[in-house]
């Protein structure tokens, strides 16, 4: 890993806010490119800060700030993500499922593909099913993102096809799943429409699932 992306990812672990903003200020300037610096250097962060945290070295502090530092930095890079080709491609309605507050891999998520020409509408983390298909009815996005964390709330997305079904709009919609714990397998076993391994993948998937 480069020097100064393996800096910036230290103050990330550390939870260093205005040290780790500085550091990304940097290299922006320094002509890095957004994408390359969350793979590079944020992403690594958060597995670094994920292993302590599962062997005891790290506790919630810990997770919360380096989370919060995660999210400072990707305030000043998400609108460099997203100014990327302007076509209109179509809505995705995107959420974090219920139970779930993790929301750092959807917002990426989001503003890729709001970079790729997608209008983005972003109802937020632990959104339960009944919420996923009033606003399925009410808004009629192309597509339905459904982020997960945690293997718990993996299920919830689950729940959420089948409140669609119950309501009559889940052939409404195009529904794409993605998060850490997910698979393709547990996509098609809950009748997903697609599954979205990373950023890059879900912007391929919400491609094809609206045919452009
Ligand atoms: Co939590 N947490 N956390 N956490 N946290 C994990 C997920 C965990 C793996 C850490 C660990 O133990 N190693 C673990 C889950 C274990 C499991 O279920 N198997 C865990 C746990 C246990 C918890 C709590 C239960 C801890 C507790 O309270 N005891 C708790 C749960 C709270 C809740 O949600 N109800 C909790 C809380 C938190 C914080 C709030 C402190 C914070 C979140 C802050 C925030 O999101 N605003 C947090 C953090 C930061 C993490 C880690 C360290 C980092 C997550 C992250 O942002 N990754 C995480 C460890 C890890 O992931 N390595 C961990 C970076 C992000 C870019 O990746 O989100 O995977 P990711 O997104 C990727 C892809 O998955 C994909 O694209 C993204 C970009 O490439 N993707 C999609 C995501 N959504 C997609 C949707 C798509 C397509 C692709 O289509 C729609």
């Amino acid at each position: 890993m480069k020097e100064s992306f393996e800096d910036l990812k230290n103050k990330v672990i550390s939870g260093n806010q205005s040290e780790s903003i500085a550091a990304v200020k940097k290299l922006i300037e320094e002509g890095e490119n957004a994408k390359e610096i969350i793979d590079g250097a944020l992403v690594p962060a958060m597995d670094t800060v994920g292993e302590k945290f599962q062997k005891n070295e790290f506790f919630i502090p810990e997770l919360l700030v380096a989370g919060r530092a995660m999210e400072a930095c990707m305030k000043i890079l998400q609108p460099l993500l997203s100014a990327g080709d302007v076509k209109p491609r179509g809505t995705v309605l995107i959420g974090t499922v219920k139970g779930d507050l993790h929301d750092i891999g959807k917002n990426i998520v989001s503003a890729m593909l709001k970079g790729a020409g997608f209008e983005i509408i972003d109802i937020g983390t632990d959104v339960p099913p009944a919420k996923f298909a009033d606003e399925v009815a009410a808004r009629k996005p192309d597509v339905l993102g459904l982020s997960a964390l945690l293997t718990t709330t993996m299920r919830a997305m689950k729940d959420t096809i089948e409140e669609l079904k119950r309501k009559g709009v889940r052939d409404s919609v195009k529904i794409m799943v993605g998060g850490a714990p997910l698979t393709q397998q547990y996509a098609d076993e809950i009748g997903a429409d697609a599954y979205g391994r990373d950023a890059a993948d879900a912007v391929k998937r919400a491609k094809e699932l609206v045919g452009v």
